[in-house]
């Protein structure tokens, strides 16, 4: 390999984060900087206990956080529909730089409550997160136990068609 012409390695760990990929069953897929998710309308949710849910043990009480709404971001990328019923069968796999991933369902997020508070977040508390305190953080507001999808350094949303 030529060394020379290898691209220039991000150092991602130093407060920089790699862009949000919207990818799979969609129209218009999307690679989305801190800086693009400001550009979209913002929420702010309330502050929360954060609890871990296989041990219950309280984390800490996260300050509110600010960002977009994930059902405003799939609008904008548009949801195929390649046959009849897909949205039926799709589900959405929030994926962070660490593989760590959770799943929302197209009904949990367009059918019911959920779905409203399932927020990206670039701001905590007022202040700008930045890929050391996690960000973009991935929070589902609605959770009766927040800390599974509350999924940080949220690299990847993966729109699927599940098949039998
Ligand atoms: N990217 C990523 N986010 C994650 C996890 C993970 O392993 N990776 N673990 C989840 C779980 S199970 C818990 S309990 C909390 C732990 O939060 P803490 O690391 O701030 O203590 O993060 C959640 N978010
Ligand atoms: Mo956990």
């Amino acid at each position: 390999m030529d060394i020379a012409t290898a691209p220039a390695p991000i150092d991602h760990a130093a407060g920089q984060c790699a862009p949000l990929q919207l990818t799979g069953s969609l129209v218009h897929p999307m690679s989305l900087s801190l800086e693009a998710l400001r550009q979209y309308p913002a929420v702010t949710c309330p502050a929360f206990d954060l609890r871990c849910y296989t041990t219950q043990r309280f984390i800490r009480t996260v300050a509110p956080y600010r960002g977009v709404r994930l059902t405003d971001l799939l609008g904008e990328a548009e949801l195929r529909n390649d046959v009849d019923g897909d949205f039926k069968r799709m589900i959405f796999l929030a994926v962070g730089h660490d593989g760590y991933f959770m799943t929302f369902s197209w009904h949990e997020l367009f059918n019911t409550p959920v779905g409203e508070q399932v927020v990206i977040a670039y701001e905590c508390g007022d202040k700008a997160l930045d890929a050391q305190h996690g960000a973009p953080v991935l929070f589902s507001g609605a959770d009766l136990v927040p800390a599974p999808r509350h999924v940080k350094r949220l690299a990847r949303i993966e729109a699927r068609v599940l098949a039998l």
